[in-house]
């Protein structure tokens, strides 16, 4: 096997014998004593071994969560002394930014680079941005027609959050997940990806550092079939906030009816990038690129479906192919590297497996198309794939790669592409460039998708409200359109006669 950088950087917290789980303010084995690899998707090697949740640990952190939403610290704490923990845990983030930096691109395989400019600063801004709103969460007086009645609205915590997240922005997703609903005043059940669940037991230890009482916060990690089903089921958890595939998202909406739980769902995409020929070609290429590209495409709103006017299409398909061909394949954790690995051999196998579906359908490859070899053999790198030559109707069109390969398609019509642009089961994102402002807008009102970029791409911020239309799921992160999804209100009617 190929020395990477890797294997030299390793931080202290990676040189535990096998990470536990945090549970009622305790570092805890799994009930079962049972524990699972995480793998570095660099190299194929085991990064760490970590507890493996199931339901028993689920049941304990449920109870723990419970108790600590009850009684204790948490329920009597002002709504001003819970903004100061969430700020002093964004200042324990930045003080560790780069060990936290290291371990996502370690366990997830996303450029160090990306990881230092984005995951790390991001979370910061997202606990400070969602600590202001602690003390600005405010009920109603309503003027009711009813003769001396003084009627208010308060809005109150829900109680116990399950929060299941994925692999693609391990530190990210614990974030958007946790800071709105402390901020609210409930309390947490985390269960991060099993494939990625280092930087959520990490930033565990600083929530314990920052002084929350225990049990607000508890993180289970484990697979979803086990411990993920435990806690979407769980008859004392009260809501369940899922990021992931459309697929279990509509598993959790059954295992959640059993106590009707409220949920909260961010699921998959397959997003149109839409260049017209007026845009600043240049900038749109660019564009388009870093919409697939990014993150090894493993992003729910990745520009995967890219829609070029016909009178462009051939000089915008020669530049992407050229710059994407140019792209640095390698390790995360090498500063120089563009585009890491995808997360584990079971997403390789997806995505070179639509590589394969794609040409067995007829379209052609434009660059990329396989798993790159050499030295970067022993990890799961996919080259960046253009496919030229797509219909509307084949599977690498419709279906979510999430992964390197993009599919271009010429459009004539503004008319015709919001219709093919619509033609999704998912509405999460998309994208549009153009430098005449009316399209723009026609294109912003009929595009069905939760959220418009117009030339530019992947653009996101705390206080921005993000989520799906369609099967792309319901409820809004951010913003404080979110804050309704960790809130409910309570009326009260007092009688002044
Ligand atoms: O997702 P899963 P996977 C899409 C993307 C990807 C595909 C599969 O297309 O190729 O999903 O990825 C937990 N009850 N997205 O298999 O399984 C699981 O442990 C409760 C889009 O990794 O949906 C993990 O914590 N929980 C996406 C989380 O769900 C369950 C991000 C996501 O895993 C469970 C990730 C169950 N029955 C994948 N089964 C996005 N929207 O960004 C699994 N889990």
């Amino acid at each position: 096997m190929v020395e990477h950088a890797t294997e030299k950087r390793q931080t202290t917290f990676l040189q535990q014998q096998s990470m536990k789980m945090l549970i009622g303010g305790q570092w805890v084995e799994a009930a079962s004593g049972k524990t699972f690899e995480t793998i570095n998707p660099s190299t194929g090697q085991v990064l760490a071994r970590v507890a493996e949740g199931e339901a028993e640990d689920i049941n304990r952190a449920v109870a723990a969560a419970r108790r600590a939403f009850e009684q204790g610290a948490w329920p009597r704490m002002t709504p001003a002394r819970r903004a100061h923990l969430l700020l002093k845990l964004a200042d324990l983030i930045e003080r560790n930014a780069e060990e936290l930096a290291e371990l996502e691109t370690l366990d997830n395989g996303k450029p160090i680079k990306y990881s230092r400019a984005a995951d790390v600063p991001l979370t910061v801004e997202h606990f400070r941005y969602f600590a202001g709103w602690a003390t600005k969460i405010e009920g109603e007086t309503i003027p009711v027609s009813v003769p001396n009645m003084f009627t208010y609205t308060l809005r109150e915590p829900l109680g116990v959050v399950g929060q299941i997240i994925p692999w693609n922005f391990p530190l990210q997703m614990a974030a958007w997940k946790l800071a709105p609903a402390l901020a609210c005043g409930n309390t947490v059940v985390l269960k991060p990806a099993e494939q990625t669940p280092l930087t959520a037991l990490r930033l565990g230890e600083l929530i314990c550092e920052a002084g929350f009482p225990e049990g607000v916060v508890n993180i289970v990690p484990g697979f979803g079939e086990t411990a993920g089903a435990a806690l979407a089921a769980h008859p004392d958890v009260d809501k369940i906030a899922f990021t992931g595939s459309t697929e279990v998202g509509k598993k959790i909406v059954q295992a959640s009816a059993g106590n009707l739980k409220k949920v909260t769902l961010e699921l998959g995409g397959k997003s149109p990038n839409i260049i017209f020929p007026d845009a600043d070609l240049k900038y749109a290429v660019r564009g388009a690129l870093n919409a697939i590209f990014f993150n090894q495409g493993q992003v729910c709103t990745a520009g995967s479906r890219l829609f070029v006017h016909k009178s462009v299409y051939d000089e915008v398909l020669g530049n992407l192919t050229t710059m994407s061909s140019k792209m640095k394949l390698g390790p995360g954790i090498d500063p120089g590297t563009d585009m890491g690995p995808v997360v584990s051999q079971q997403q390789l196998e997806r995505v070179t497996n639509y590589i394969a579906t794609g040409k067995q359908e007829g379209a052609r490859v434009a660059s990329g198309g396989n798993r790159a070899g050499n030295e970067l053999a022993e990890g799961y790198f996919v080259q960046p794939t253009v496919f030229d030559g797509v219909e509307d109707q084949m599977t690498i069109a419709r279906e979510e790669i999430f992964g390197p390969v993009v599919v271009a398609m010429p459009f004539e019509e503004i008319e015709e592409i919001a219709a093919r642009a619509n033609q999704s089961e998912y509405g999460l994102a998309a994208g549009v460039w153009t430098n005449d402002i009316k399209k723009a807008h026609r294109m912003v009102a009929a595009l069905k998708a939760g959220v418009i970029w117009v030339n530019t791409y992947n653009q996101f911020d705390a206080a921005a409200p993000f989520g799906g239309y369609k099967q792309s799921g319901y409820g809004r992160e951010m913003g404080h359109a979110v804050l309704d999804a960790y809130t409910q209100v309570k009326t009260a009617w007092i009688n002044l006669r």
